[in-house]
């Protein structure tokens, strides 16, 4: 195949929180490029996943769930960050989940969707799962799409038809990203990605909305990664309770955060951890 011949194209991943976008992305990309954890939102900001295949170069862009009521300040703008993300986009994915009513949440993405003039295709997700309760429901969705095709992030069915699908919509074009690399993320910000992973799995109910991570440094000693980085939240009460008693907390997040950046890295890791309260992060991020 010529290089002309080749095709590319940018494809957004919509979809309401946990219905397993980031999961998709991962396992279209074929290595971690988001987290995923089982709490809604988790997702902050429009990340590229970067497929290279023989017939050209997929990039895909995850986005937050979109959320109904957007009352806070970051719901809000998670929420105008999914709408930016599907402009000028090659081609859409609606992710669902079917065992999950449709609510006013779903028929506002739905109606979000409707409005992106390019081709779409309906990806009813988790089809692992046995006779999930609305897949009939969402079924019907099927005739607003280009292509519907039932897949599962988890165990990879289905992924080699939606790609396919995918390239007999992308327009012939040059590759945007080098062979070698899968996302658009820096070091910096995945590392803080990974930090941040380790803290909505641990932590309960509102605390994980409460912060945010900054990786501030990152010094590569030979044999071993320096990495100083901040959680800031923006409550002392929430402070506490990321640090636990006698530090129990923090350090099982270091902990776990450790792990995972050795085993990518292939490097030891040394990791400096602080908590910190910035009431207003949320008005800056
Ligand atoms: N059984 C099953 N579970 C899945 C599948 N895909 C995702 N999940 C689970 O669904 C939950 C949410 O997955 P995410 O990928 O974080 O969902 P998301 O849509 O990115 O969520 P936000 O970032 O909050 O919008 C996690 O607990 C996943 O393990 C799937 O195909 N099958
Ligand atoms: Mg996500």
């Amino acid at each position: 195949m010529t290089e002309e011949q080749k095709k590319s194209g940018f494809v957004v991943l919509v979809g309401r929180s946990n219905v397993g976008k980031s999961m998709l992305l991962n396992a279209l990309v074929g290595t971690k490029v988001a987290i995923i954890t089982p709490k809604p939102q988790t997702t902050r900001q429009a990340i590229h996943g970067i497929l290279h295949d023989a017939r050209g170069q997929i990039v895909f862009i995850d986005t937050p769930g979109i959320f109904h009521k957007a009352k806070d300040i970051l719901t809000k703008k998670l929420n105008a960050r999914v709408r930016e993300a599907m402009r000028e986009v090659d081609a859409l994915i609606y992710v669902v989940d079917p065992t999950r009513a449709i609510g006013p949440e779903e028929r506002e993405i739905s109606g979000l969707v409707e409005m992106v003039k390019k081709p779409k295709i309906l990806a009813l997700n988790k089809c692992d799962i046995n006779d999930p309760a609305f897949a009939q429901e969402y079924k019907a969705l099927a005739k607003n799409f280009d292509r519907t095709i039932e897949i599962s992030a988890k165990t990879g069915k289905n992924l080699k038809q939606l790609v396919d699908a995918i390239f007999e919509f992308l327009p012939q074009g040059e590759a945007f990203y080098p062979e070698h690399q899968f996302t658009n993320l820096e070091n910096k910000f995945w590392f803080a990605e990974l930090i941040r992973e380790k803290i909505f799995i641990q932590l309960r109910q509102e605390v994980p909305y409460s912060i945010m991570v900054e990786v501030e440094e990152i010094k590569d000693k030979n044999d071993i990664f320096y990495i100083k980085a901040k959680i800031i939240t923006n409550a002392d009460r929430y402070k506490k309770m990321i640090i636990g008693k006698g530090a129990q907390t923090v350090k099982s997040i270091g902990q776990s955060a450790r792990k995972e950046l050795e085993a990518v890295t292939q490097k030891k890791i040394y990791l400096d951890l602080e908590v910190e309260v910035q009431e207003h992060w949320p008005e800056k991020f």
